[in-house]
């Protein structure tokens, strides 16, 4: 299912015309790592596009209306108009300084959106897809509005604990309707809602039931999402409240006075009033990306979170007002730090330009590419594994063959890069890998792409560690052997960096600067022989871990008051990580977990592994991870047997294991465990969940039998 109706990368010749999008930035919150995730994501995608020669527009706006934002902007004592003025011009900072490369960065509060969701709405009114209802909500009678859910609080109906939200509790993870709430109370006011009827327009979604499974079986989607979908479906299809009641900030619907449009109606138009915006400035023919039957692609990167609007309603609304729909929409998951939801207590919710204040963006471009694949999986930023990967891959790898080579150039052969190519097949090895990164990139298999390169990157660090040119420049005889070694390691290095431009923009450019050459995609199939390059400067710094600290303890502090209000203050105060440099634990190269410390012979002979049959295996009540296992460490009838508690369940059947050989290690000490005695353990391997295999001796082993 995964982008097989997606136009082929290798054997194209025709360039493609692509428009690109992230999701739009609510206009009263700062950007954070959990934003940037996606705007990295497309960045890289955007940015290796445009290096093939793809005409490509990326486009992005500030998500401008709404209830939360015209609460937000009373609050702080200014029009609406002013304060999403001044956060789209910090939005555009920082992601200006994660060098997102924006075409152009627009405004849902915008002429152009105005007009695209009144023509929108328009076309569909004209159809019959909009349907009006008569429904009862809570309303703030001191205040004199609506309430949204989250507007309301009271006691849950649930577990009657207090102060929780208008549609769920936290206490007791009910959801429920807000009219439900025991004691009910607006948070605008704080006067007691009441109900009352009002008028409100539908669009009319199911009407586009056939059209949207059509859509969705058509090929392009991934295939989490087109399981998402067809739960939905299974469940039916509802219309969809798009009106909201003044006082509201947003645009009123034509014909309907004091009606306006649901901040999610006009936000995906904002999509196409950004690229119209951009359209008039420099001329592009909008039409032609955007009518029904367009030969131009259209791809939304977005949240797992919002799949249901790009899936479900932007479709719908696209083909009942004769636009095209998009080719794709692609999700990804969210982003945890330190393996768990980011935490303004702990000083893991961390504005970009918090990070920006401290590090390097392209540090976690680099580290975010690591870690994406193209699936809707979450990621984890663990600062302390961040810290390694960047150290060891980009500076211990990547640019460590630079400022290996670039001295001996530069100082012993004026510059000059050698004739002839010394290794002719590690040469090919690393220029011939173009076809197949260019692959992973455009099927957003970042992270397969990086362990490639960094794979490619360690045969020359080896080719160049086993040469040694560092002695060779020595001998007087062999200046001629050491200029080629360097030369080709220079060579290397800018292949390399071709390869990684999408993600490292700048350091590609600075790069460029050192090599004396553009990299540029074609480029990566030829090397540069008799080229002069310039001095080399250092390239890239080390992560310091002194700063990550920092900027986590500026996380801390950043938010002030904000902590009570976010996180409830009867939980516990969480203690803010540390992270400590651990950059002698190395990584695996293939991004695997960090290798343990080294040990000597003597340790490893005190581990007595054994072969044991695993005569009794069974669930153990109460835990959600153990099976209780039986071993017997001899074939006697009533030979000796332990009791082990494996944490296998999540892999294994109790009843497939009977009868079955395993490795344990016997002469562990027992623990005492809440279920039992485990004296000893069993040995697995894998990640875990269902991935988890226990050594399976081959049949003839004997229980009893030692390991060696
Ligand atoms: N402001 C929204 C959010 O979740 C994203 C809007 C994206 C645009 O942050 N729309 N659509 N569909
Ligand atoms: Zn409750």
């Amino acid at each position: 299912m995964q982008s097989n109706s997606l136009p082929s990368t290798s054997t194209e010749t025709k360039k493609r015309k692509i428009l690109v999008t992230c999701a739009l930035p609510y206009a009263n919150g700062s950007i954070h790592l959990g934003h940037l995730l996606e705007h990295i994501q497309t960045d890289i995608w955007v940015r290796f596009q445009r290096m093939r020669g793809n005409e490509t527009y990326f486009v992005c706006a500030d998500d401008a209306h709404g209830t939360p934002i015209m609460l937000k902007a009373q609050e702080l004592g200014v029009t609406p108009e002013e304060m999403i003025a001044g956060i789209r011009d910090e939005h555009m900072r920082d992601f200006n300084d994660f060098h997102i490369s924006f075409d152009n960065y627009h405004s849902t509060h915008s002429d152009e959106n105005k007009a695209f969701a009144e023509e929108i709405y328009n076309k569909l009114h004209a159809k019959g897809h909009i349907k009006t209802r008569t429904i009862s909500q809570l309303y703030d009678p001191e205040k004199g509005m609506f309430l949204p859910d989250r507007f309301v609080k009271g006691t849950c109906p649930k577990c009657k604990s207090e102060d929780e939200n208008g549609d769920s509790c936290d206490n007791c993870g009910a959801t429920y309707s807000p009219t439900e709430v025991i004691n009910p109370r607006s948070v605008v006011s704080g006067a007691t809602p009441v109900l009352k009827d009002s008028e409100h327009y539908f669009f009319d979604l199911p009407a586009f039931e056939q059209m949207l499974k059509d859509w969705t079986t058509g090929g392009s989607l991934q295939e989490e999402m087109a399981n998402k979908l067809s739960e939905w479906f299974d469940s039916g299809l509802k219309q969809w409240d798009i009106s909201r009641d003044a006082p509201y900030f947003g645009f009123e619907i034509p014909n309907a006075p004091g009606k306006f449009f649901y901040v999610w109606l006009d936000a995906p138009i904002g999509y196409m009033g950004s690229f119209k915006n951009l359209c008039d400035r420099e001329n592009i023919d909008f039409d032609s990306y955007w009518k029904e039957n367009s030969d131009a692609e259209l791809y939304h990167f977005i949240g797992k979170d919002i799949i249901y609007f790009h899936s479900l309603f932007w479709p719908a609304m696209l083909e009942g007002s004769g636009y095209r729909k998009p080719t794709s929409v692609y999700a990804h998951g969210f982003v945890t730090v330190n393996g768990a939801k980011m935490s303004k207590s702990k000083g893991t919710f961390i504005k970009g330009r918090t990070y920006l204040d401290h590090l390097n963006p392209e540090y976690l471009r680099y580290y975010y590419a690591a870690k994406l694949t193209n699936r809707i999986d979450d990621l984890d930023l663990n600062l302390e594994d961040f810290a390694q990967r960047v150290n060891s891959d980009l500076v211990g790898k990547v640019v460590n063959i630079a400022s290996r080579c670039a001295s001996f150039i530069t100082k012993r052969f004026d510059g000059m890069l050698s004739a002839t190519i010394d290794n002719q097949a590690l040469a090919d090895e690393v220029t011939s890998a173009g076809d197949r990164l260019a692959e992973l990139y455009e099927n957003r298999e970042f992270g397969k792409a990086m362990r490639e390169i960094m794979a490619l990157a360690d045969k020359v660090n080896e080719y160049i560690a086993v040469k040694e040119p560092w002695q060779l420049i020595k001998d007087d005889t062999k200046q001629q052997e050491v200029q080629d070694i360097c030369s080709l390691g220079i060579n290397l290095f800018r292949t390399l960096m071709i390869y990684l431009k999408p993600v490292l923009p700048v350091l590609a450019e600075t790069t460029q600067g050192f090599l004396n050459n553009e990299l540029l995609w074609e480029g990566h199939k030829t090397l540069l022989t008799s080229h002069k390059i310039n001095k080399f400067k250092a390239l890239l710094q080390r992560v310091d871990m002194d700063k990550i600290n920092a900027m986590t303890d500026a996380s801390v502090e950043s938010l002030g008051g904000e902590v009570a209000k976010d996180e409830k203050p009867k939980k516990k105060k969480a203690k803010k990580e540390k992270v400590t440099d651990n950059s002698a634990a190395l990584a695996d190269p293939l991004g695997a977990d960090p290798i343990a410390p080294e040990i000597q012979f003597d340790d490893f002979a005190k581990i007595d592994l054994r072969i044991a049959k695993i005569v009794k295996a069974e669930h153990v009540e109460g835990a959600d991870k153990l099976l209780r296992l039986e071993l017997a460490l001899d074939s006697k009838e009533n030979g000796e047997t332990r009791q082990v508690f494996a944490g296998i369940k999540s892999a294994y059947q109790p009843e497939d294991l009977e009868g079955k050989l395993t490795v344990m290690v016997a002469n562990l000490a027992p623990r005492k465990m809440r279920f039992g005695m485990s004296e000893g353990m069993v040995l697995a391997a894998g990640p875990g969940g269902k991935d988890l295999w226990i050594m399976n001796p081959e049949e003839g082993a004997q229980p009893g039998m030692k390991v060696k």
